[in-house]
């Protein structure tokens, strides 16, 4: 619709439903601003040169035009009520996440039954594939479902890379460790504050494998500037296949250090340690 040009100055979009409603939205904006702004400053501009000075002319005493007063007063009205029920109409399918497809993953749980509340929303069907984002100085932590029935410890996390199903609504429980962070891939929608002691969400969904690129969006320190994110997606089969070999391999390095601190006890003596 719009000049590729034009893209350059609106919202990235193209990775999940939400970005491209906030992208849309923002377009048609633009374009009802942009026909405002060349009607506004054409007709300015024609009446610069229309009725410029001229020597020994005498310009119309004109005072006050109802007609055309009330005319503006209702059109800027109209046009303000128009963008009201536009962004109304979008805001639905930019905060509520649909459900995911047939072909999504298979690991997707009821992830609102654990807590209610009015700004975490979850698809009609109740099913998301719910992630936890820390936000710590300076890395970004994901945390997955999976965890032990009986402890509800040991779920699968990583680092930097948040690897996600594609086809699957993913919805993102974001919570900061120390100070206040912002998750914002852009792609993906819009921008949330991690906040410690205090729960954001958002959620995204994505049709096709690929790669999407973020960065925290609040200075949150001398290592802010290193604090990148990126979100994997991959085919439902794939993510299940990578999140039970990420398992695997934090029960490894748990075991690994394990040993490893039995050793060190044992070397030292851990009465020693704690009454010396
Ligand atoms: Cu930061």
């Amino acid at each position: 619709m719009l000049p590729a040009t034009l893209a350059f100055f609106t919202p990235e979009s193209g990775g999940s439903p939400n970005a491209n409603q906030i992208d849309s939205l923002y377009k048609i904006i633009l374009v009802i601003a942009l026909v405002i702004f060349v009607a506004v400053i054409g007709g300015l501009a024609y009446a610069l040169v229309k009725f410029r000075a001229r020597k020994g002319a005498t310009p119309a005493q004109i005072r006050g035009n109802t007609r055309l007063e009330l005319g503006w007063t209702i059109g800027a009205a109209a046009i303000l009520v128009a963008l009201l029920v536009i962004t109304f109409v979008k805001l639905g399918s930019i905060q509520n996440p649909p459900n995911s497809d047939a072909a999504g993953a298979s690991l997707v749980g009821e992830s609102g039954a654990l807590y209610a509340s009015a700004e975490r929303k979850l698809p009609p069907s109740g099913k998301s594939l719910n992630i936890t984002i820390v936000g710590r100085q300076y890395i970004w932590q994901f945390v997955y479902p999976g965890a032990n029935e009986k402890d509800g410890l040991g779920a699968p996390y990583s680092y930097e890379e948040l690897v996600v199903p594609t086809k699957t609504t993913v919805t993102l429980d974001i919570v900061s460790a120390d100070v206040v962070h912002s998750w914002w891939v852009p792609q993906l929608g819009g921008k949330f504050q991690a906040v410690p002691g205090y729960h954001n969400y958002t959620w995204f969904k994505i049709e096709k494998p690929g790669v999407f690129r973020g960065q925290c969006a609040f200075l949150c320190g001398r290592g802010h500037a290193r604090m990148i994110a990126t979100v994997k997606a991959v085919p439902p089969a794939q993510f299940e296949a990578w999140l039970a070999r990420q398992k695997q391999l934090i029960a490894e390095a748990n075991a690994d250090a394990q040993v490893a601190r039995a050793k060190l006890k044992s070397q030292v003596g851990a009465g020693q340690v704690e009454n010396p």
